[in-house]
Parts: structure tokens; C-alpha cells; sequence
């Protein structure tokens, strides 16, 4: 007989450290995971299977098949937006044909088990591309399926991707008499930058923010790469996973979206750069733009329309901007450090 569980890929990231300690908490959850690299030795004595391995090796992917049973895959596993850009042909290896292959091992588990595979997919604000600064500006809160014009490799992955996915959710229900039988669920969140008390983020390009708090906890100088006036979206790591496992969880009748935008708050790199100065008194901030990464961030929109998040699945952040920094970030990443 083969264990139910849950299949976490990328599990060794920011978000699936967080999700590992969030579904770890009901000790029901088989919780298996397959990433590259190891997971730190707390998160490992949560989960019931850690494999080592790529999302690009069918074979480890054919071993999970034979050893469990698996009903929800949060398929974290990507190269990030500034990595994808030095090495574009990995990326899209990655990005598109690993997740290609996680759609491929989610459609057997339905098919082998007879009911449908929820498939949790982060796309980004990477998915869009602002023409100008002009229209960034104008735009204010875009919806999903405004500027689907993204600029960079991994923008470009995550969009494909999301089409990928439907496709799978629509192919195999049309193909199969027995409507449920064997399907993909594929239900994909366009993440804003994260940012996370616990751990900090590699290869992305909102990284600046989390980069800048983290560096003045441990009394480091920082150099900011984007402009103080720089404005995306970004939400604290504890709203990141309640938003993913709403969305597991809501019901497949009120969705009505593929993809779903979710923000929480938009400050600017500057006013981010203050309220850090603020709580940690010494800090060292300092800016030297990369022309490169700016024009990256500059090509994602100043702010996104949630509406259809909130209204199909219920989507409410607990932490806006005041409240990330006094009641999370500042508090965790204090104690962290004083460790
Ligand atoms: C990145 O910067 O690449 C990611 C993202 C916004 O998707 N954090």
C-alpha cells in the first residue's frame, strides 16, 4: 500500500521552510520533500521522506510515484529571477521542464489513485512587463491579465507555466469519461516580493528589502542595488503560506482564475530603508543601483489588484506594512541575531 501524503519540491527555500513548520503542525500530514539541497536539520525531523534530487531527474520523481500517494503537490522548486538571467537555458530547464515534469507525476497520481491532485503553483509579479516607468506609475494596482509582457527569463517561465497548468487541468478532465478519474487541480498565486524573518532569500530580485533588514540586524553595511524610489508589491512570509494553503483548501467551485494576484503592502526601497534605520539605530545603508537588477524590478507593476483573490478564496493578509516590521520582522529577526 502506498502512504498518503503531501509532495513539497523546493522544499529547502524560504517558503517551503515555512510550510514544512505550517503543515508539520498537524501531525497527520506525511509530508515528503525533494530538493537539491538538504533541509536544515529542524525542518528534516518534521517531514516523513526528504529526497535529494532535481526536479529535472524523472527518476526520483517515478520513486515517489511508487511510494506514496499523493493528493497535494506545492511545487516551490524554481530558479529565481536575477540567477535565471545569468544562466537562462538552466533556467528554463528548471522552471518549465521541471515543472513540466511535476504537472506529468501529478496527472499519474490522479490517475493511479482516482482522484484529483491539488497542484499549488507560486508564479510572480515576474509574469508581468511594464513597458515604461510612465505606465508603471499610471497603472497603479494591475490585474492578472493586464502587461502579460514579462521582461525576464523566469518571468517568462512562471506565465508559460501557468498555461501549462490549466492546460493539464483542462486536457486530461476533456479526455477522460469519468470526469474525475484522473486529473490535475492546478491552482497558481502570483507571489509579490517575500520576505521572511527566518531565512533569507538567494538568486531573486526583490531580495533588496529582506537583504536590508537582515543586514542591519546583524550590524552589517548594506548596499541597496535598485533606487530609493523603487515600488513593488511584497508580503510578509507568514501571509505567503496561509495564502497557499487557502487556496489548497478552497473549494475548486469558486475558482474562477487560474492565476490569482495577492499583495500586502508597496513600499518603496527608501521607505523601506527608513522604518529599518528607524528600529535598528546603526544600521548602514547606502544605495549603488545595478543597472541590470533595476530594470528588472522596474518592469514589475508598482502594485497588484487582489480583488479576485479575496473574493473567491477569501484572501485577507494579517500583516501590512506598519505591522510586518512591529510584530514580525523586527521582533524574529532581532531575537535571531541575538542568538
Ligand atoms: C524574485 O525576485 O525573483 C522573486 C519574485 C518576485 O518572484 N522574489
Amino acid at each position: 500500500m502506498r502512504r498518503p501524503g503531501v509532495l513539497i519540491t523546493g522544499a529547502s527555500g524560504e517558503i517551503g521552510h515555512g510550510l514544512i513548520s505550517r503543515l508539520a503542525q498537524d501531525s497527520s500530514t506525511t509530508i515528503v520533500t525533494l530538493d537539491v539541497r538538504g533541509l536544515e536539520a529542524a525542518q528534516g525531523r518534521m517531514v516523513h521522506r526528504e529526497i535529494i534530487g532535481s526536479i529535472t531527474d524523472t527518476s526520483a520523481l517515478e520513486r515517489i510515484l511508487a511510494e506514496f500517494d499523493i493528493d497535494h503537490v506545492y511545487h516551490l522548486a524554481a530558479y529565481l529571477s536575477t540567477r535565471s538571467e545569468f544562466t537562462p537555458v538552466t533556467a528554463h530547464q528548471v522552471n518549465v521542464e521541471g515543472t513540466m515534469n511535476l504537472l506529468e507525476f501529478a496527472q499519474k497520481q490522479a490517475e493511479s489513485h482516482g482522484r484529483p491532485v491539488i497542484f499549488l503553483y507560486p508564479s510572480s509579479i515576474a509574469a508581468y512587463g511594464m513597458p515604461d516607468l510612465e505606465t508603471k506609475a499610471k497603472s497603479g494596482r494591475v490585474r492578472e491579465d493586464e502587461f502579460n509582457t514579462p521582461t525576464t527569463m523566469y518571468g517568462c517561465n512562471k506565465l508559460y507555466c501557468e498555461q501549462l497548468g490549466r492546460y493539464y487541468a483542462r486536457h486530461y478532465k476533456q479526455l477522460s469519461a469519468e470526469p474525475m478519474a484522473g486529473r490535475v487541480d492546478f491552482r497558481a498565486v502570483r507571489f509579490p516580493g517575500l520576505i521572511s524573518a527566518v531565512t533569507v532569500p538567494s538568486g531573486g530580485t526583490s531580495d533588496y528589502a529582506p537583504e536590508m533588514i537582515h543586514a542591519a540586524a546583524k550590524g552589517e553595511p548594506y548596499a541597496c542595488f535598485v533606487r530609493p524610489d523603487t515600488r513593488i508589491p511584497f508580503m510578509a512570509m507568514p501571509d505567503a503560506i496561509e495564502v497557499l494553503l487557502k487556496l489548497a483548501f478552497a473549494p475548486r467551485t469558486s475558482l474562477t482564475k487560474t492565476a490569482y494576484n495577492v499583495g500586502a503592502f508597496n513600499p518603496s526601497a527608501d521607505e523601506v530603508r527608513a522604518v529599518v534605520a528607524k528600529n535598528f539605530p546603526g544600521a548602514d545603508i547606502s544605495y549603488k543601483v545595478d543597472a541590470k537588477r533595476q530594470g528588472i524590478v522596474d518592469s514589475w507593476p508598482a502594485d497588484v489588484n487582489d480583488s479576485a483573490a479575496r473574493a473567491d478564496w477569501g484572501f485577507a493578509p494579517q500583516y501590512d506594512f506598519d505591522r510586518a516590521f512591529s510584530e514580525y520582522l523586527i521582533p524574529m529577526i532581532r531575537e535571531r541575531y541575538a542568538k
